[in-house]
């Protein structure tokens, strides 16, 4: 059966992120359906193949799978190779709890730091609450560096569904030139070097769309 995963733009869709990097980054062909967000005509489009109305949302044969994390989830199950979560019971625990952490929450950080692939690098004045998320955000990426990555470069050592749940954060830790430390930046540093990523990012920057709220 084939895949197809339906996303909105690359420049700011930072859920539609998830899921397309954990295809791409474990060579999973799928077909992309690109609907670009907040036009006359996107609710429709996206409505005709997401039942929440919102991208990204995955269809395999007759499963249509919508929310990033859930799709995370059904992509781990469906190819099972790709591991999406830790072996060990009390490390795929926190993996779990990390990934639902990012899920839910960071909203300061979320709004305040919009993901925008083309926005020149450049630190801009955060809130508190902001600032909060970033230091939390930093935490638990060097705890998980230090606790369970091993030698592997990833969170848990090898990528998994918390390296696609963050990994829009980690793009801006970089166009928000947000400081976590050293550690911090190495994972940064990491996840924008990996050629799927970069495959998004390069993408992002050529798209030609804009939305006024997100491009502050
Ligand atoms: N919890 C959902 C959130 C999805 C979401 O908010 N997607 C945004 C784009 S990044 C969207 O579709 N916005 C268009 C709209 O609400 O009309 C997920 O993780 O997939």
């Amino acid at each position: 059966m084939s895949l197809t995963l339906v996303i909105g733009n690359k420049n700011y869709s930072s859920w539609s992120l998830r899921p397309w990097l954990y295809l791409k980054h474990h060579g999973i062909a799928f077909e992309e359906v690109r609907i670009p967000l907040y036009r006359e005509d996107s609710k429709a489009k996206i409505l005709a193949r997401s039942p929440s109305g919102k991208v990204p949302a995955l269809r395999d044969g007759d499963i249509v799978v919508w929310d990033s994390l859930a799709i995370l989830e059904y992509l781990a199950e469906r190819f099972p190779a790709t591991r999406g979560w830790p072996e060990d019971l009390g490390d795929r625990a926190t993996a779990r709890s990390l990934a639902a952490e990012m899920h839910a929450g960071f909203q300061a950080l979320r709004n305040e730091c919009g993901m925008n692939c083309r926005r020149p690098p450049a630190a801009k004045d955060l809130s508190e609450a902001a600032r909060k998320d970033v230091a939390r955000v930093s935490q638990i990426w060097r705890e998980c560096r230090e606790r369970y990555a091993g030698e592997g470069p990833w969170l848990f050592g090898r990528f998994g569904i918390v390296d696609a749940m963050y990994a829009p954060v980690a793009l801006r830790f970089h166009t928000y030139r947000l400081d976590g430390g050293p550690a911090v930046q190495a994972y940064v540093d990491h996840v924008l070097a990996n050629p799927a990523m970069a495959e998004w990012t390069a993408a992002g920057r050529q798209e030609s769309e804009t939305i006024a709220a997100f491009d502050e």
